[in-house]
């Protein structure tokens, strides 16, 4: 329930005794907000994992841990280059051995307080992964600047697609009561680097930008400002109407502009480091531009301006569909967007999903990236796992962004990844973000299931440095949650790395996608036909008829395969070549086609159910065992969950297979159990 910074007690003795010879000393020019913040963070850590109390020292005359900016650490000339401090820039650290007075010390240090934080939380990390500390070069800083969680929590306390319980924010008792909770949760995101927090649904209620809302969106901010986490709105674009008195939101219109100004400059009266807007507009019923004949530039132009002289940004969301665009959903946020490109203030990011549909267990790269070259795109990932089996299903997120991160778009030549768009690589001019939408909620574990938090976790680390790899990340938050025991760690580790797949396979295997329950979206459902609209039917998405199954996305069909740069559209477009993942999402194929394992694709598609749910039955297996390294509640907890999974998974599997039996009218093939 303390997350990853439960600071165990470090069992390796003979290492423990390392480590306290090495910290027993301690020079720490405190002072600030973020710094004490800094301070009692690092003795709490010493505290859990040594037990230890490191004596405050002024004269360095032993092994001694420095902690300072650089400007106060008054460390003998020379002992670390200013050029070497100043790639740290304005929230990174520098960990490094040094011999001073003929002592080895360890100095932590950088431009501003916050980067003193995140080096604090980067040495625990250390010792929290029994690393070894004798020689330390470490050099850390963001390789994207606007790492931001976004809520989708409401006003009432409940949350949109959340499944940790109602909302940490408690609207009633702010802002005179604050919850030891949002503490937490400050330090356990800034021990990440997450910077920003959007505390509201983007389905937003423009109650939020009353007075008395903001009074307390006041109290939130002050408590993460040591954290250096900045608060974010999101606004609802019809709020001049709803709580302004003006007949128009048209943003073109002078009272209309002058309305968001005014309270722009209301909202940094009392919080002079507000982060910004992120807006939902013309999309899924919310009020936009749109209605007035205007564009999602012009929408997020006006807003940028009345945040612009306060330093403030918008994040304005490319989530658009609309099933009066006739065919195919997955196309409408290029067509929409691209052309736009260029013509946002440079204080917009515009906010793209990882795919063209919405969050799917596997989608291809949103054809966005790259395709927007004067726009600053921050990437959209979902924690929260709507489409994950909730908070009953143990899906390890980090190998999904990961293969978002990684795809290469082609856009400015090879090399050309997700990843190196998003940070600034071919533009260095844009700013740049990546958002994750909360999976946190009041549950006494945060995020309804223990493995979830793994999800926080990585975000936060990959939005730091997108070139990180899932198994690192993986095993450090076993480590650093549970316990550094090989026996334990490697086990989690190899189940974690897996999940994910595991889950494609028995929801929606070789690109298949959207063929879940209808509304709350748990569930199988690639029977639902009646959602209400045509673009919310599980039938719009896999096609399936006697023939075979899947979304002609090619020439043939959609073209949407034509939004990729022509290597990417070409291999996509083309049967032979298209990755097995995304078979289904481009090609409607035949029943009998011969996949790349030899079986047809009846065949593969009942053997990839089959595989799925048969994987959660071996993760319970691995579980059974761990008994003895996790404590009691922990272990139970778990396991339930698991079970419940695998129901889940056989669920899945069977739905979806004797479902799609009915238009494949073949035999389920032999060796596979047939459902009951
Ligand atoms: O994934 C869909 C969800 C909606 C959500 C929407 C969005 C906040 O089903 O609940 O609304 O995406 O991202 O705006």
């Amino acid at each position: 329930y303390k997350l990853w910074l439960g600071y165990h007690a470090v069992a390796d003795k003979k290492l423990a005794a390392q480590y306290v010879q090495q910290l027993r000393y301690l020079k720490f020019t405190a002072g600030s907000p973020t710094l004490n913040a800094a301070r009692e963070e690092l003795l709490v850590g010493l505290e859990g994992m040594l037990s230890l109390k490191p004596q405050d020292i002024e004269k360095p005359n032993y092994s001694t841990l420095f902690v300072g900016v650089s400007s106060s650490l008054n460390l003998p000339k020379n002992t670390i280059a200013q050029s070497e401090i100043q790639q740290t820039g304005k929230e990174g650290y520098l960990i490094r051995s040094v011999t001073i007075n003929n002592k080895k010390c360890i100095v932590i240090t950088a431009q501003t307080d916050i980067g003193i934080l995140h080096g604090v939380f980067g040495f625990l990390k250390l010792l929290q992964t029994q690393q070894a500390i004798g020689v330390l070069n470490i050099l850390e800083y963001p390789r994207i600047m606007y790492r931001v969680l976004d809520h989708w929590d409401n006003l009432n306390r409940t949350v949109e697609r959340g499944y940790a319980g109602s909302s940490i924010w408690n609207w009633h008792k702010l802002p005179g009561y604050i919850d030891q909770r949002y503490i937490d949760y400050a330090r356990a995101s800034a021990s990440v680097g997450i910077n920003g927090s959007v505390v509201n649904n983007v389905n937003a209620n423009a109650l939020m930008l009353t007075p008395e809302y903001l009074e307390k969106v006041k109290a939130l901010a002050n408590t993460f400002r040591p954290y250096g986490i900045k608060v974010y709105l999101s606004v609802k674009f019809s709020s001049p109407i709803d709580i302004g008195g003006l007949k128009t939101s048209d943003p073109l219109d002078p009272q209309v502009i002058q309305w968001w100004k005014d309270k722009a400059d209301e909202i940094y009266r009392g919080i002079p480091d507000f982060g910004g807007f992120l807006v939902k507009a013309n999309s899924e019923g919310q009020p936009g531009p749109q209605a007035y004949k205007r564009s999602h530039a012009d929408g997020a132009n006006m807003l940028a301006d009345a945040l612009a002289p306060h330093n403030g940004i918008v994040m304005w969301r490319a989530f658009v569909y609309d099933n009066n665009v006739p065919y195919d959903r997955a196309k409408q946020a290029y067509n929409e967007f691209k052309p736009l490109d260029g013509q946002f203030k440079s204080n917009v990011i515009v906010q793209v999903k990882n795919g063209p549909i919405d969050f799917q267990p596997r989608e291809p790269f949103h054809p966005l990236f790259g395709a927007m070259p004067n726009t600053p795109l921050m990437i959209e990932f979902q924690l929260t796992q709507e489409y994950l089996g909730f908070s009953t299903n143990l899906v390890y997120e980090a190998p999904l962004f990961k293969e978002c991160l990684e795809s290469d778009t082609y856009a400015m030549g090879k090399g050309s990844t997700v990843a190196n768009i998003i940070t600034g690589k071919f533009n260095p001019k844009l700013i740049t973000g990546m958002a994750g939408v909360a999976n946190i909620g009041s549950d006494v574990n945060w995020c309804g299931h223990p493995f979830a938090q793994a999800n926080w976790y990585a975000f936060g680390r990959l939005a730091w440095n997108p070139a990180q790899s899932s198994a690192t990340i993986a095993a450090d938050w076993v480590k650093m949650t549970f316990t550094n025991q090989p026996a334990f760690v490697a086990p989690m580790q190899s189940i974690m790395l897996q999940s994910r797949e595991n889950t494609v396979n028995y929801m929606t295997p070789l690109g298949l996608h959207h063929i879940m329950g209808v509304n709350t979206h748990y569930g199988p459902g690639p029977w639902v036909d009646n959602a209400g609209r045509a673009d919310w039917n599980a039938t719009y998405y896999h096609k399936a008829d006697s023939a075979g199954i899947g979304f002609n996305r090619s020439s043939t069909g959609s073209n949407a395969a034509a939004q990729y740069q022509p290597p990417v559209r070409d291999m996509f477009e083309n049967l032979t070549t298209c990755p097995d993942e995304y078979l289904l999402w481009f090609h409607h194929v035949r029943w009998d086609h011969k996949m790349r394992s030899g079986k047809t694709l009846w065949d593969d598609m009942v053997h990839h159910y089959y595989m799925g749910a048969d994987s959660v039955k071996q993760m319970q297996r691995t579980w059974d065992k761990m008994a003895g390294y996790v404590d009691k509640e922990q272990f139970q907890t778990v396991k339930q969950l698991m079970a419940v999974q695998y129901d889940e998974a056989i669920s899945w599997r069977n739905s979806c297979v004797l479902y799609f039996q009915t238009f494949a009218n073949r035999p389920i093939p032999a060796g596979y159990q047939m459902p009951a």
